[in-house]
């Protein structure tokens, strides 16, 4: 029997205090009206819960890991309020109504219950109201299909496949009950902690407050203190697990189709494709028509007789095979997954007893129940199988809401609202937005025990807070029109400072007919996502990209090759995300939190700190306008500078996409190779001169767990009159292969000397001239670059340029 008091018989808030207690860093009110604790986790993060009834709601947390760091926490009572501080706040907690204030450490309030108390319940379950304080930017909300600027919208949580979805649909996929809350250049978070169809409001409903409510479950939320938005994304993520690293190759170009397969050469011939013309491509995909009749873990042999044979052939052609699952079993007695999962008691079913038994693309479905760690060990040892025909250590997970009746919209037979756990539990609204997780977390342990001691590469397209422990993601299926093309950007970019730095979009649009124009634009664009993949429906054109003629495919050719020239760039970020959290793909914002002319840009953004992109979204236009924040830029093409603050209108024609180099850009570069596992050459650096900057570039072996990897600091220091230039002593027991340093020192007149460890170094007459002596220069003039060569011993050294 259930202790708790129905929400719905409640319409009244927590009251007044009536009395405190603590423990250790725990302080729990005792008010008229319920209970709350707050509970300081860590020097950055406050948690704060409450409840009508003596107990708080129980709840397995799916999206936390149980962090917890250790913070010094004083307490003042005053007449009506007690204080609670640590380094980098004070929360005020009022007596006579229980309401919360929160001051950071320069003691302006960030964030502000309303004075009637900030947690109120009703026949709708509860909700928590923070006052809207005037200028507030709202930013993270995981996949949401708005601009970058949450402020004045209304999400719910409640994962959905909304294949149809279009701009300001609600809701999506995945749900993250995450936000950012930016105040006069000051950021803080907030997390709710309920899996249920909870909901975040921003001022929609009433301009005087935002608020996140739930219809049941526990109220347990986290404040996330800042002040910079990366302090926030950093603390979110400390709680609800870092982002896993990626393997370098899930870093490369994929190429995939909704399509039948006649026969292997419809694969073959898009692999040979990408080799003849060089369009630099990892992984061809193989969505769900490679399965015996959407059997997950099986194959159409008739297709593919020897899927071994096939895997190798590609892989011979420097390809990975990644291949597509989805959650739901076909029901089929003699079919192996059906018979082990119904005989063990693994699917989902209805509170009569039987299997709940649903409409998904094998027929009649059933769906394991990926909340319990037995099914999940299941489901996950069936890699093995797909690992032994060679496909790459990874997995596209597919439909797994889950999505049902895909045919024509969701059919009353087929609810499921009544739907209740493998163990008897009620199902749909505790753990429906949970199950992509589950099933995250099977891909992934399977495939740690398919791969020995390396990382896997989960792509999932639903999921809920805290999924980026397991998988990255894509914005399912989008559209291929101009519109969709920009909404890619904003959509990334929250779900970057969600904790999901892992994302793209289908390149060229999913659903619908591409044009050439588009296309190419979204190549320029395409490449530079996190995760990079063009991908089509069955029911469109084609969208390979040399089928629009050679304008667009060398559009598509000199897009990955650029994205492939940056790959040791793009993997020290995707490195970073995994420790820190902090996105590869970044909102202005985020790099440059104190200029509010950032607030809302979500037609440009950054890669890392140092590259910005702004790319064409406009079907006919050859430029567009760019915003430059205050410091110096290089333009990527032609080497030329502009000085921020500025907007500018920029060049854009159609081969060209506008890219700029931040001033103090150390950007690690390599030659253009079709595949990430070639070697790269030279460390070709990048470097910008402006202020000062450092960069570690991060190596290992591209697959490995915890194998032996290294790390190059590069840091530039400069002035008017001297760019100073370090490389730190390597770190690390991984040894790169035989290589030299090449430094292209950007936006130079010709130094008056340049030297390498206090030696002056020879001049070359040519960049080749480079190959002979070592170390030497050379300077360009038509491109105001410097060239420096020198060996990668593995030790320090120090390049002085006096100007
Ligand atoms: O009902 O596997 O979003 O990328 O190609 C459609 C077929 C099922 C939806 C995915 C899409 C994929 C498609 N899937």
């Amino acid at each position: 029997m259930s202790r708790y008091v129905e929400y719905s018989e409640l319409k009244e808030s927590i009251g007044k205090v009536i009395h405190v207690e603590r423990h250790a860093n725990i302080f729990e009110f005792h008010c008229t009206g319920g209970k709350s604790r707050i509970t300081i986790v860590g020097p950055r993060i406050i948690r704060v819960q409450a409840t009508v009834d003596d107990e708080y709601r129980r709840h397995v947390s799916f999206a936390t890991v149980g962090y917890s760091e250790p913070v010094t926490v004083k307490e003042e009572d005053y007449e009506d309020r007690k204080v609670i501080s640590a380094n980098h706040f004070g929360l005020e907690v009022t007596l006579s109504q229980f309401a919360l204030r929160l001051l950071d450490s320069s003691r302006s309030v960030i964030q502000e219950d309303l004075p009637a108390g900030g947690v109120v319940w009703s026949e709708h379950g509860f909700e928590c109201r923070k006052r809207m304080l005037g200028s507030e930017h709202f930013y993270g909300t995981g996949e949401k299909a708005h601009g970058l600027d949450k402020r004045g919208l209304h999400y719910e949580m409640w994962n959905t496949d909304n294949g149809d979805h279009d701009i300001k649909t609600d809701p999506l996929y995945q749900s993250i009950p995450f936000f950012i809350v930016l105040r006069e250049g000051v950021a803080h978070g907030v997390f709710l902690d309920n899996t249920h169809r909870t909901e975040l409001d921003f001022g929609l409903k009433d301009p005087s407050y935002y608020s996140f409510a739930a219809p049941d479950g526990p109220l347990d939320y986290y404040v996330f203190l800042g002040p910079r938005i990366s302090d926030v994304v950093e603390a979110y993520t400390s709680l609800t697990g870092k982002p896993c690293f990626v393997p370098r190759w899930a870093l490369g170009h994929q190429q995939s189709r909704f399509m039948e397969y006649k026969s292997e050469e419809d694969v073959l011939s898009i692999a040979r494709n990408l080799r003849d013309r060089r369009i630099p491509c990892d992984t061809v995909v193989l969505d769900i028509c490679y399965m015996n009749e959407y059997r997950v873990f099986t194959w159409d042999h008739k297709v593919f007789s020897n899927p071994k044979a096939f895997t190798g052939g590609l892989a011979r052609m420097g390809f990975k095979v990644m291949t597509i699952i989805d959650p739901g079993v076909k029901l089929d007695e003699g079919y192996f997954m059906y018979d082990e999962g119904v005989r063990a008691g693994y699917f989902l079913r209805k509170e009569s007893g039987s299997l709940y038994v649903g409409l998904v693309w094998p027929g009649e479905t059933v769906f394991p129940d990926f909340s319990r760690p037995e099914v999940r060990a299941w489901f996950g040892s069936k890699y093995k199988m797909l690992a032994d025909f060679g496909t790459s250590n990874s997995s596209w997970i597919d439909m797994n809401e889950p999505s049902n009746c895909i045919y024509d919209g969701l059919k009353e037979e087929y609810s499921m609202v009544d739907v209740v756990d493998s163990q008897g539990n009620p199902w749909e609204a505790r753990l429906r937005n949970v199950y992509a997780l589950g099933m995250a977390q099977a891909a992934f342990e399977g495939l740690k025990d398919a791969f020995p001691g390396k990382r896997p590469f989960i792509l999932t397209r639903s999921g809920f807070a805290g999924y980026q422990r397991y998988a990255a993601m894509w914005t399912g299926d989008n559209h291929s029109t101009w519109e969709m093309l920009w909404l890619s950007i904003p959509m990334l970019l929250n779900l970057g400072l969600s904790g999901v730095p892992f994302c793209g979009s289908d390149i060229g649009g999913f659903g619908g007919d591409t044009t050439p124009e588009l296309l190419a634009r979204w190549y320029q664009l395409g490449a530079f996502y996190p995760f990079s993949r063009n991908h089509s429906d069955i029911r469109s054109t084609r969208q390979e990209p040399w089928l629009f003629g050679e304008e667009v495919e060398n559009v598509a050719r000199d897009s990955m090759s650029l994205r492939y020239r940056l790959l040791r760039y793009f993997y020290s970020l995707a490195k970073t995300a995994s420790t820190s959290g902090i996105p590869v793909m970044r909102p202005m914002v985020l790099e440059f939190q104190d200029d509010p002319a950032t607030y809302a840009i979500d037609t440009q953004f950054t890669i890392g700190p140092f590259v910005m992109v702004a790319p064409v979204l406009e079907e006919g236009a050859n430029s567009r306008e760019v915003y430059f924040p205050g410091g110096r830029w290089y333009d990527l093409w032609t080497g030329t500078h502009i000085e921020g603050p500025q907007t500018l209108r920029v060049d854009a024609p159609f081969n060209r996409i506008p890219v700029y180099l931040r001033g103090g850009s150390i950007i690690p570069t390599g030659r253009i190779i079709q595949n990430t596992d070639e070697d790269q050459g030279d460390l070709v650096l990048w470097i910008c001169p402006g202020g000062t900057s450092t960069m570690t570039v991060f190596e290992d072996d591209g697959v490995s767990d915890e194998g032996p990897s290294c790390e190059t600091v590069v840091a530039q220091d400069s002035a008017n009159d001297r760019v100073v230039v370090t490389i730190d002593r390597r770190k690390g027991g991984w040894k790169p292969a035989a290589r030299s340093f090449i430094f292209e020192v950007r936006g130079l007149t010709r130094p008056k000397s340049t030297e390498v460890d206090g030696r002056r170094l020879p001049q070359a007459k040519t960049t080749a001239g480079l190959e002979e002596r070592s170390p030497s220069s050379f300077y360009d003039p038509v491109h105001n670059t410097l060239h420096i060569k020198l060996k990668d011993d593995g030790n320090a050294h120090r390049i002085t340029l006096a100007l």
